[in-house]
């Protein structure tokens, strides 16, 4: 994929993000939000390694991923809004969007939560002898909780076709991962478990697709799982109420020129002009783009009160 694909999806998924913040503040998104912005060539680099096979599990930072998948931007809006979308009918909200149709097994609110699911959909396409691989991204701070490490060890001892990916962006929460944690890099710790662990640069798209295209490459010939450490930094807070008091000054100034967009922008302006105007097109395109999404979102009704007790299994 070229530049400008890279700048058109990574935009796109900044766009939506930045008018999901906008929506939330008018009172029309409910609850808190978790926002990628900056992370975007993750998900961005990841998703166009995998085949519509196989199976997508992420966090309630999850938005990037599930546009990446191919989620519709209406339906996704729609859900956030708590309206009758056609993906979760507005039960989900913005942390648990799932889409089967999609190979799209779903957000999480709880840490690390997706990765025994994740571990299941592996087990399942080996069962099956689907050939599907389950990639399950979380954050840094998730591979502290016990899921994690039940899910890693099980998923290595039988060699199953896992790839998780780690996004780390230093904080769990407002908790900087340097005081958490004592090895150096969190791919150390693949080894443990008898698996490969890398550590990418996550601001790269080409670069993460890359590394997901092996590892993936590597489940589905049996090789088992993967633990790829993707380093990025967040330009937002941690959820949409965040202040940010914890992060040193002129952190998120000099995370700014290390995102996705700066550096793609950056290239093109080496190219000349005619490169950079091509973005600024691009731009344009997708706030087009982003405000018929919104505008066809609004158009869908809120779920009828009579079905409030569906879809209810306590
Ligand atoms: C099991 C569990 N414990 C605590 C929480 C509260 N919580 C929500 S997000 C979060 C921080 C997670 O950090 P990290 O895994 O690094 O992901 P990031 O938010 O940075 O993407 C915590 C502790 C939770 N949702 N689930």
């Amino acid at each position: 994929m070229g530049r400008e694909e890279d700048y058109r999806a990574i935009a796109t998924i900044r766009a939506f993000e930045e008018r999901c913040m906008n929506l939330k503040t008018a009172g029309e998104i409910p609850g808190s939000i978790h926002l990628c912005d900056g992370q975007e060539a993750i998900p961005v680099g990841a998703c166009r390694a995998l085949e519509p096979r196989d199976a997508v599990t992420v966090t309630y930072r999850g938005h990037g991923w599930a546009i990446a998948r191919g989620l519709p931007l209406v339906a996704l809006f729609s859900e956030l809004m708590g309206r009758d979308s056609e993906l979760n009918g507005g039960r989900a909200g913005s942390p648990f969007f799932s889409s089967p149709a999609h190979g799209f097994l779903g957000e999480n609110s709880i840490v690390a939560g997706g990765m025994p699911m994740a571990v299941g959909a592996a087990l399942a396409a080996a069962h099956d002898g689907s050939g599907a691989v389950s990639i399950v991204s979380v954050g840094d701070g998730a591979l502290n909780q016990g899921a994690a490490h039940e899910a890693l060890n099980f998923a290595s001892v039988f060699s199953l076709p896992l790839v998780l990916v780690v996004e780390n962006n230093r904080y769990s929460e407002m908790t900087p991962i340097r005081d958490m944690v004592r090895v150096e890099r969190l791919a150390d710790r693949a080894a443990a478990y008898g698996m490969p662990g890398v550590t990418i640069d996550g601001n790269d798209a080409a670069i993460v697709e890359k590394a997901v295209h092996d590892a993936v490459a590597r489940a589905r010939a049996g090789g088992g799982p993967t633990l790829i450490e993707a380093d990025t930094e967040r330009l937002v807070g941690h959820y949409s109420g965040d202040l940010q008091a914890y992060r040193p000054s002129g952190e998120v100034a000099s995370a700014r020129e290390r995102e996705p967009l700066a550096r793609i922008r950056r290239a093109a302006a080496e190219e000349g002009p005619d490169a950079v105007a091509r973005l600024d097109a691009i731009d344009l395109e997708v706030s087009a783009l982003i405000d018929a999404a919104v505008k066809g979102a609004r158009a869908v009704p809120y779920p009828d009160p009579a079905t409030v007790r569906e879809h209810l299994y306590a």
